[in-house]
């Protein structure tokens, strides 16, 4: 784990720090080419920090154009396995090297929490990178049983330029489940992050070329959605493009494909993931944190964030209770203070989208027994984490996704109903579920409809299990493990006729 420093001392490295504010393309950073810029904003301060390119489709078609290069001469693409493998782990040494300025951008910029970035977004994202790294001379292609007569090879090529589209709850991070393995496999990268979230992004990527990532191979669009994303989507020269993000501009994504060139597109979508806590679930002030940390850890804007709690009805009131109290100990703030659980809300647009589900939690007639308020710290946008009780499945604030610090209880009679509430939702990302019976855990959990299930704790696993969606959360997109390298690849059969064409055949 890093170590932590002390308020002032990140407050002394945000203002000294060298905030990187252009694209990053060939190995250079520039300005977007119709000199566009977007006015970036720490949340937690409601400052602008910086001005970042806003590039356009112009500024897309040169990316790809220097990208396709870098793959086409094999700078990368063909580089001898170990050599991919010591450029990305070099890359790691130097993450590692400037940690605390990843983590300090990547707070100012997103209004996380400083303890958060240290210790969970920054070193993980080093250890996917590092992961992928250590697997690329590890990976062998297959021969198929075929007989002697034919050699049968199926091998995997890395697809070509890779585009990844990619949300602000997690930029970094987000950014290295993409390159870990998309890299790793050989392609040439370009990143489009979200256009509140683009600058330890662009640290990352400077830091790529000192690692020995050729020019051309990784590089960065900030801009809008709307138009360098499109862009990016709707390239004919890009092979695959890996977005995370909502659900609605996931299938945008599909629509681009269609319309463009059918390139593959691996979507990592939202979630309205359940928790469900049985009667016999053991230790209910464990459940409780865990429950706590599950919905409002990243001030609840997590795809896998579990905003609905569904429990059964003997345990209701007493671990309702121990839910309230462990909340407080999540105290919200200032996100430099290294103190502070919980911090900004990344956006004022997206806090008037919490705050108006917040009213509409409370119209449609849900209790609120925490929370439901804004917090003022100085200029910032901070929301209270908030549960509403009496919630029932067909409620708005149970069926959308709202993406911040709400929970929603919904008491059930049985181990059945449980399920079949949890499932009830157009999503299926993560769930939950929290039970002492063994022979239940493994049947509900795999009645589950969800691409990842933790069973007695809060979890989407580890570096070595996929991560992504059934239903609307997701399609063919599975982050992390091999089954994410192996999607950033084509599968090509190579088929050698070794039959003896000499030989004398008898017909008679
Ligand atoms: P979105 O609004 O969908 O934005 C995601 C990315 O798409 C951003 O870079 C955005 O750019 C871009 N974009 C927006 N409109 C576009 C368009 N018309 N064409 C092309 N690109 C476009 O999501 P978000 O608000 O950043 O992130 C929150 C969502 O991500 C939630 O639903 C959450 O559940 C999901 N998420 C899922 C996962 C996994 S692993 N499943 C992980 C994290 C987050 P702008 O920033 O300019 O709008």
């Amino acid at each position: 784990m890093s170590t932590l420093l002390t308020e002032a001392e990140y407050e002394a490295l945000a203002s000294s720090i060298d905030i990187p504010s252009n694209a990053f393309i060939d190995g250079k950073f520039m300005s977007a080419r119709s000199g566009e810029t977007i006015l970036t904003t720490n949340p937690a301060t409601s400052e602008v920090i910086a001005e970042i390119a806003a590039c356009q489709a112009e500024d897309v078609d040169y990316a790809v154009a220097k990208a396709r290069k870098a793959f086409d001469r094999g700078v990368w693409s063909r580089m001898h396995p170990s050599g991919r493998k010591r450029a990305m782990i070099q890359l790691v040494k130097l993450m590692k090297r400037h940690h605390h300025e990843l983590a300090v951008l990547e707070s100012i910029d997103s209004g996380k929490p400083i303890f958060d970035c240290e210790t969970i977004d920054v070193p993980e994202s080093m250890e996917v990178i590092a992961w992928h790294a250590e697997a690329i001379d590890k990976l062998y292609d297959q021969v198929t049983p075929s007989g002697d007569d034919a050699l049968g090879m199926i091998v995997r090529e890395p697809f070509g330029v890779v585009a990844g589209v990619l949300p602000w709850n997690f930029p970094l991070m987000m950014a290295a489940w993409k390159i870990g393995p998309a890299l790793a496999a050989g392609n040439s990268v370009i990143l489009k992050p979200a256009e509140t979230t683009s600058l330890s992004i662009l640290k990352l990527v400077e830091l790529s070329i000192e690692a020995g990532i050729p020019t051309g191979v990784l590089s960065v669009l900030p801009g809008k959605g709307s138009i360098a994303g499109q862009a990016l989507g709707m390239h004919p020269d890009i092979n695959a493009v890996s977005f995370t993000g909502s659900t609605a501009v996931g299938k945008r994504f599909l629509e681009y494909s269609a319309q463009s060139n059918l390139k593959r597109i691996l979507l990592e979508l939202g979630g309205k993931n359940p928790c469900v806590v049985l009667n016999d679930a053991e230790n209910l002030d464990y459940v409780a944190e865990q429950v706590v940390e599950a919905v409002f850890w990243n001030m609840g804007q997590n795809c896998s964030s579990n905003s609905r709690l569904i429990v059964q009805k003997g345990i209701k009131e007493e671990l309702l209770e121990k839910v309230i109290e462990k909340t407080a100990d999540w105290r919200t703030g200032y996100p430099l203070n290294p103190a502070n659980r919980l911090g900004a809300i990344n956006s004022k647009r997206h806090y008037n989208s919490i705050m108006k589900y917040i009213d509409i939690g409370k119209k449609e007639g849900a209790g609120v027994v925490a929370g439901g308020e804004a917090i003022t710290v100085g200029q910032g946008i901070y929301i209270e984490p908030t549960i509403f009780d009496g919630v029932n499945n067909n409620m708005r604030i149970a069926r959308e996704e709202i993406f911040g610090p709400v929970l929603s209880v919904i008491e059930v009679e049985s181990a059945s109903e449980a399920i079949s509430v949890a499932n009830d939702t157009e999503y299926g990302l993560q769930a939950s579920l929290f039970t002492s019976n063994l022979k239940q855990a493994h049947r509900l959990a795999r009645e589950l409809q969800a691409g990842t299930v933790s069973v007695n704790c809060y979890g989407e696993g580890d570096l070595t299990t996929p991560f992504g969606g059934y239903k609307q959360s997701g399609l063919f997109g599975r982050d992390k493990s091999l089954i994410a390298n192996n999607q950033y690849c084509e599968v090509k059969t190579i088929w050698i006729d070794l039959s003896d064409n000499d030989l004398d055949v008898d017909l008679s």
